[in-house]
């Protein structure tokens, strides 16, 4: 007899799901399904799961495919079961293509081939609709979000859209895609949200014409140049009762939430000055280094120095002064953005020719807390104080590289959960919009 096993959480039951396990049966004559438990998938940072273990093992059952179903709940435990049930096959959907490979000295390893189009009725019974995602641009960040996605319940992302069709065929050829299109109109109706990812210069305008029709947006850092723009943007949104967020993973990290937190606590005191920095020294061949207008090292990473600046200072500053070091094209390798508050300071330091440590101090009136580099992903922080034996150490959660944090916050506010945002307000949005504006009319000027 040969025996099969498969594992997955199966939330929002769909017919991708009921695909693999058909599949998966017809490898075999015995079929056992492992079904996540919440805490695997909290371990193994999947996030946003709705269904409880009882209705995901239930719809399995439905099926008729499982001949016998057990729980998944520890990591390591693939190895035990292979083992314990004596395994002939381990199958897979496709999205997971080499992940398991090393089973393959156990039992045969086999990746069925994903459903890229889930659309079917099995759909509507579910709680919530599974949202259809496209992604706008093929660049070095698309790959990712698709890797990250998969850790998030309720997203099925099914299109590719590029200009250059040729682009669009490829990525989307590779990535198993449903759908690929050079026409953005096309594009667009083929989804329920987009995530933008290209080139900083069409993010407004994509973004614009995705809400006019009606559709959500995930914006990769910066959402627009002008506070104006941003303000436009927020406005077709609300009016339409669309979710528009702007992608700075930062601001999804649990850690960086916890950090705010602490620091709003008052363990520090009153906060007085937040100073914030990120540098990488980048290939003078790429975009960052050689476009004049839109390149630079603000423009690549001032939206994570000013996010601790205004959620602990606030949107209200007195004045702002910017400084930059130039390379012979123009492009700012080094910026420093000096903002004074009424009784507060904040400096924003970023560099793409200059390198300097990337941390995170915030400074307060009974201590402070020191966040080092990566920061912005917050994996640690401590809080120090005058008397340098106390220190409190924090290691937050934090798994894969972040992305799926802003994926599962978007996800659940299509489906409603907080229409209000506290993780980056619109408020925060618009005033670093506004700080763009400021940095490029100057650097104009200084061209
Ligand atoms: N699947 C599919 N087509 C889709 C979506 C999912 O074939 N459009 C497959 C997945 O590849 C997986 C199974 O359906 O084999 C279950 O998917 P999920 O419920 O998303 O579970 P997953 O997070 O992939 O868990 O230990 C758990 C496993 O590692 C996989």
């Amino acid at each position: 007899m040969k025996k099969v096993i498969t594992y997955g959480s199966f939330d929002l039951f769909h017919e991708g799901h009921y695909k693999l396990l058909k599949r998966a049966k017809e490898l075999g004559d015995y079929l056992i399904v492992g079904v996540t438990t919440e805490h695997f998938d909290l371990q193994r940072g999947k996030l946003n799961v709705v269904d409880s273990l009882l209705e995901r093992i239930d719809n399995v059952k439905k099926t008729g495919f499982a001949d016998e179903i057990i729980i998944e709940d520890h990591e390591g435990q693939k190895e035990e079961d292979i083992k314990k049930y004596d395994i002939d096959i381990f199958t897979l959907g496709s999205d997971w293509t080499g992940v398991f490979d090393y089973l393959g000295i156990l039992c045969k390893v086999i990746y069925l081939e994903r459903t890229p189009d889930i659309s079917s009725t099995m759909l509507r019974k579910s709680k919530f609709p599974i949202i259809r995602l496209g992604i706008v641009g093929t660049g070095r960040i698309a790959p990712r979000f698709i890797a990250e996605a998969k850790y998030v319940s309720g997203i099925h992302v099914r299109s590719v859209y590029n200009p250059h069709g040729i682009n669009a065929k490829i990525f989307g050829e590779k990535y198993e895609m449903e759908y690929y299109s050079a026409d953005y109109w096309e594009f667009i109706h083929s989804i329920d949200a987009i995530y933008i990812a290209s080139i900083h210069e069409t993010h407004f305008e994509y973004a614009k014409q995705a809400l006019n029709h009606g559709k959500h947006v995930l914006c990769e850092k910066p959402l627009a140049f002008s506070k104006a723009q941003a303000e436009e943007l927020y406005k077709i949104a609300n009016e339409n009762g669309l979710i528009l967020m702007e992608g700075i993973k930062t601001a999804y990290c649990p850690g960086f939430a916890e950090m705010i937190n602490v620091a709003k606590s008052g363990v520090i005191g009153e906060v007085k000055d937040v100073e914030a920095c990120f540098s990488r020294l980048t290939d003078p061949q790429l975009r960052e280094m050689v476009d004049q207008e839109y390149g630079g090292a603000f423009l690549e990473f001032g939206s994570y120095t000013l996010l601790p600046i205004f959620k602990l200072l606030g949107c209200d500053f007195k004045e702002i002064k910017i400084d930059s070091i130039l390379a012979d094209n123009g492009v700012d390798l080094y910026t420093k953005i000096y903002f004074n508050y009424n009784n507060s300071l904040g400096l924003s330091k970023t560099g793409v020719g200059v390198k300097s440590e990337g941390q995170l101090i915030i400074a307060g009136t009974k201590g402070y807390i020191l966040a080092p580099s990566p920061w912005w992903l917050t994996k640690s922080f401590e809080v120090r104080y005058e008397n340098p034996n106390k220190v409190d150490k924090y290691s937050p959660k934090f798994m894969g590289d972040g992305l799926r944090y802003e994926i599962s916050e978007f996800i659940s506010r299509i489906n409603g959960h907080g229409k209000q945002t506290f993780r980056l307000t619109q408020e925060e949005s618009i005033a670093m919009a506004e700080i763009v504006e400021k940095f490029m009319e100057q650097r104009r000027q200084e061209n």
